[in-house]
């Protein structure tokens, strides 16, 4: 078999066959699959091919539960990447140069790569060649790339962003924004090495005045102000004296370059030593209370100002701080502070956190059993649960003056605005956490003017959202808490960049929009795509994209561009058949941006009716259980794949990998024995077509049932993606079935074999389309098989199931007791099947088992022994001990489900006798253990429902 051979051929009759080209249309449902496009600075790899495969996979599925399948893709080059990296090639620089010849290009391709538009040309040719080779399904009339160096596509986001401005989605205005000092530019998302998801988070930053400088403190909680009792620093750290406007400040080393950022102008003047400052007194912002400066271990002169305001009624921190201190003569006195004074300083109840009390961080660390202020992952604890449940349910008590009675979210916006009104403290912003650019520098908050943003923070935009995301179906359904988690922090997203290819803002040509934001309802433009590429230019306009997208008369449009009505309204038709679409397939690093950027946009952009109807996430390829990366060498194009290994096999083996939210696993040796495993299938299909036996046996309907019942779990599977699942059932598990069903009736029937034949064959193919279709073609059938039903099944009915494992188990049992007892030629065999008691036994067994499938010994003796007849009390207690203590662990915790029926287990074993005979070449009985006479009654002592006892001589 050339595997490679058979691919291509099916490609060609697939191709030719307009297979993929889905117009709109007919009876069946309709079904809209399609996936993040790829970013074209380099070939699609192993993490790219995993995503598509189960976009492919599941475009495939749908196309076999009979519905009219769009599996559309398109090409993303919108940003600064590939200008970047054109630019270093127009630069010579080395190691871009080197990575285009890993690449395995010219030298004389090189040289064009210095254009970005070259970039934008090689790379989607080779991923449609690359795809195509992969078996794809994929609508390739509709793909498209992004920026303006498509018109169609360019003038499409230049009329969603009016739409999105008009809306008062897009907001313009001074914001904090993740900044890369570096290159000078915002950083989304995508422009980070690492820090993704992290953003601004405003602080409030008090101000305390002493006789010549100010010491500032940034601080999250600005409504306790009231109940300040110190001021805490690090008595080792060393920070910094600098002029801040008029003011002299008092702050961490790394806090000047941060101000100058957030748009304060600031004058370094020197250094100063934490120990310095320790036992002054500077005034508090709000109480004006004169408050010490004391030492503390857990306050880190890096971080913020390096400086904390001492709150310890409600800062589990604040509070073990001054208890260590209060518990030290001999530390006050190194530091040369009056412990005296020390000793007065009392936790101020300032606001009531319900159930957690007035004085919540004292009960809190008390209760934790904290130690001392280092007793770090205690201290972490306490300050996470405080923090929401105060926000959550505080109220400020009468000590917090004029917000006394308000709620702490509402106090918390007074008093800080009240504080920076009055001069005491200002608006500082800090990183969620550590953030490094693309160009390799920590990045920093600031304050940029003019921005434009989308208003993601938006409460009502918000709202819409999250009714938006009710409505969706989740695959796997445990995503929906991070989508519910992401909707909630997100804030206002600054869109708009001054470099880089993409799409320009329609009103100001200074800006061009961004990677993460031209890409949000694009699933939209490929219902159309193709009707538009020929489209003159002028014609592009918002009187158009809303005529079909929106609320735009199609007449009116049509006299004014010139188009016939009757295209514009098929244009319209057509995206009104396929949106909104039924799911997008994604990696999971997605979530918190653009899969929730693209709800949001839905939402902006269209009708309810419009709004995505499902999202699919999954983890990130390892190799070999590794991260895959090109240090490592363990970096896969899926050109080299497929060429090494062909497109059934990456697919298999991808499928293999995974199927949830955690990342799947690529494994060598699974992809070097696959090709084997799909070749053999193809040999049993040549070798066993037309094959079989006219008459009937009573196995037949079991084995029926059998692949009833995989089909119907294959199904299930494959509705919720997991095709590693179903793969499993069909491929795997359903042949072990079939191979006992040999030996149980020698030669199949052949109708059984047609349908064992065209249910696995029909089964793989959404996974391995190429050899599903090449056996297909070995079948005296129509059509191609990616065009036929998915295997149908109904779940089976258990006790016909059990009857075939009786037999099955009991054969086994045979073997392994003539083994034991060195018996080659048995000259005769009995099956002693179990007295109706030990059925009844296990039945109440069964009642009595608790969610794990574990029974209480006693309780079941205590239970049981009265039903037990005379003569057999004590082999019942017997049977009853080994029953719990010994079958019930081997059975796994769902055994009672066996049991709920009563099988006629001599009857099933008697309709097989004729099968034990010949193989045994003896002669076979089956009694039941009520009749056995005196040389078969100590045997039949052993006998258990399910596991008849076996006599051998
Ligand atoms: B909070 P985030 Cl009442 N080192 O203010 C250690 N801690 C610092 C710091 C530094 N350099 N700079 C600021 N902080 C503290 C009040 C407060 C705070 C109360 C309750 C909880 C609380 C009074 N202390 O924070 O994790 C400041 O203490 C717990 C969340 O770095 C600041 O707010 O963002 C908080 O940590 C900032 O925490």
């Amino acid at each position: 078999m050339n595997p490679k051979r058979i691919e291509s051929k099916w490609q060609k009759k697939w191709t030719e066959a307009k297979a993929y080209e889905s117009e709109p249309g007919g009876s069946k449902e309709k079904y809209f699959v399609n996936c993040p496009y790829p970013y074209m600075n380099g070939y699609l790899h192993l993490g790219h091919a995993f995503t598509y495969l189960r976009a492919d996979m599941v475009s495939r599925y749908q196309r076999m539960q009979d519905k009219n399948v769009l599996f559309p893709f398109a090409f993303h080059c919108t940003g600064t990447p590939i200008v970047a990296a054109a630019q270093r090639v127009e630069e010579g620089e080395k190691t871009q140069i080197k990575a285009l010849k890993q690449m395995g290009l010219s030298d004389t391709l090189i040289k064009k790569f210095s254009k970005p538009e070259e970039w934008t040309k090689h790379f989607p040719d080779k991923a449609v060649t690359d795809l195509k080779k992969f078996g794809t399904s994929i609508d390739w009339r509709r793909s498209f790339i992004t920026t303006s160096l498509n018109p169609q596509y360019d003038a499409f986001i230049r009329w969603q962003f009016n739409k999105l401005l008009a809306g008062e989605y897009l907001i313009k205005g001074t914001f904090p924004v993740v900044w890369c000092p570096k290159r000078g530019t915002v950083v989304g998302d995508h422009d980070r090495l690492s820090g993704e998801g992290e953003t601004p988070q405003e602080y409030t930053l008090l101000k305390f005045k002493g006789d010549e400088d100010y010491l500032v403190a940034a601080t999250l909680r600005p409504e306790t102000v009231f109940g300040q009792t110190n001021i805490w620093i690090d008595g080792e750290g060393t920070y910094v004296k600098a002029k801040v406007g008029k003011e002299t400040w008092i702050m961490s080393k790394e806090m000047p370059s941060k101000l100058e950022l957030q748009g304060h102008e600031v004058e370094e003047i020197g250094p100063v030593e934490g120990r310095d400052l320790i036992g002054k007194k500077y005034q508090a912002p709000e109480i004006k209370k004169d408050l010490m400066v004391l030492p503390s271990k857990f306050c880190d002169a890096s971080i913020g100002s390096g400086i904390v305001t001492s709150v310890p009624s409600d800062s589990p921190d604040d509070y073990q701080g001054l208890v260590d201190l209060q518990k030290s003569k001999k530390e006050c006195k190194s530091w040369g502070i009056n412990f005296t004074e020390v000793s007065k300083l009392h936790p101020i109840a300032i606001l009531d956190s319900g159930e957690m009390g007035t004085l919540p961080a004292p009960d809190l660390c008390k209760k934790l059993g904290i130690k001392d202020q280092t007793d770090r992952n205690k201290l972490e604890k306490a300050k996470q649960d405080l923090y929401l449940h105060s926000f959550n349910h505080g109220v400020m008590l009468d000590t917090s003056d004029f917000v006394a009675g308000k709620p702490v979210d509402e106090a918390r916006e007074l008093v800080k605005s009240r504080l920076v009104e009055k001069n005491e403290a200002i608006i500082y912003y800090e990183l969620t956490g550590p953030v490094k650019s693309r160009w390799m520098a920590d990045c920093k908050v600031k304050i940029v003017d003019n921005q434009w943003f989308l208003a993601y923070g938006d409460e009502k935009w918000t709202e819409t959202t999250e009714l938006a995301l009710k409505s969706m179906e989740l695959y796997p359904s445990k995503a929906r808490n991070q989508f519910e988690y992401v909707l909630q922090w997100l804030n206002n997203w600054a869109c708009v960049r001054e470099k880089g290819l993409g799409t320009k803002l329609p009103w100001d040509d200074d800006w061009v929009i961004e990677s993460l934001s031209d890409s949000t309802i694009y699933m939209a433009f490929y219902t159309v795509a193709h009707h538009l590429k020929d489209l003159d230019e002028d014609k592009l306009n918002d009187t158009l994209f809303e005529a079909i997208f929106g609320s735009g008369n199609t007449k009116e449009a049509a006299d004014e561009l010139g188009i016939p009505q009757s295209d514009i309204l098929d244009w319209r038709n057509e995206f009104n058949y396929w949106y909104p679409y039924d799911l997008r397939v994604s990696g999971k690093d997605l979530i918190q941006n653009h899969l929730s950027f693209s709800l949001y946009n839905h939402t902006a952009m269209f009708e309810k009716e419009m709004w995505p109807k499902g999202f699919a996430v999954n983890g990130w390829v390892l190799v070999d259980g590794e991260k895959m990366s090109k240090s490592k060498g363990n970096f896969f194009t899926l050109k080299e794949l497929v060429a090494n290994y062909s497109a059934d096999v990456v697919r298999f083996t991808l499928c293999n990998a995974g199927e949830g939210l955690d990342d799947p696993n690529w494994e060598l040796s699974f992809a070097e024995t696959a090709g084997k495993k799909l070749e053999n299938w193809l040999s049993f299909v040549k070798k066993n077509r037309g094959k079989g036996r006219k008459e009937s046996h009573p196995v037949d309907d079991w084995f029926r049932a059998i692949m009833s019942d995989t089909a119907y779990k294959a199904t299930k599977a494959s509705d919720r993606l997991k095709f590693r699942t179903s793969t499993r059932l069909l491929f795997f598990e359903l042949p072990q079935y079939y191979k006992w069903y040999l030996q149980r009736v020698g030669e199949p029937n052949a109708e059984v074999l047609r349908e064992y034949i065209s249910m696995i064959t029909r089964g793989i193919a959404p996974v391995v389309p190429h050899i599903a279709e090449e056996a297909w073609s070995l079948l005296d059938e129509d059509g191609f098989v990616i065009d036929q039903q998915f295997p149908k099944g109904k779940e089976s009915d258990v006790g016909f199931l059990i009857g075939e494992d009786l037999v099955k188990q009991t054969l086994e049992d045979t073997k392994a007791i003539l083994n034991i007892a060195k018996i080659e030629k048995p000259s005769e065999i009995v099956f002693i099947t179990s007295p109706k008691w030990k059925w009844d036994a296990v039945q109440m067994a069964g009642e009595l088992a608790d969610g794990r499938g574990q029974v209480k010994l006693n309780q079941l003796i205590g239970n049981f022994m009265p039903h037990i007849p005379n003569d057999s009390k004590k082999v019942g207690a017997e049977f009853l001990k080994k029953w719990v203590l010994k079958d019930i662990p081997s059975l796994g915790p769902d055994w009672q489900e066996r049991y709920k029926v009563q099988i006629d287990e001599k009857a099933i074993l008697e309709s097989s006798l004729d099968f034990f005979s010949r193989i045994f070449d003896c002669p076979v009985s089956v009694i039941n253990a009520e009749k056995a006479v005196s040389r078969l009654e100590p045997k039949s002592k052993q006998s258990a429902p399910l596991r008849p006892a076996i006599f051998v001589s």
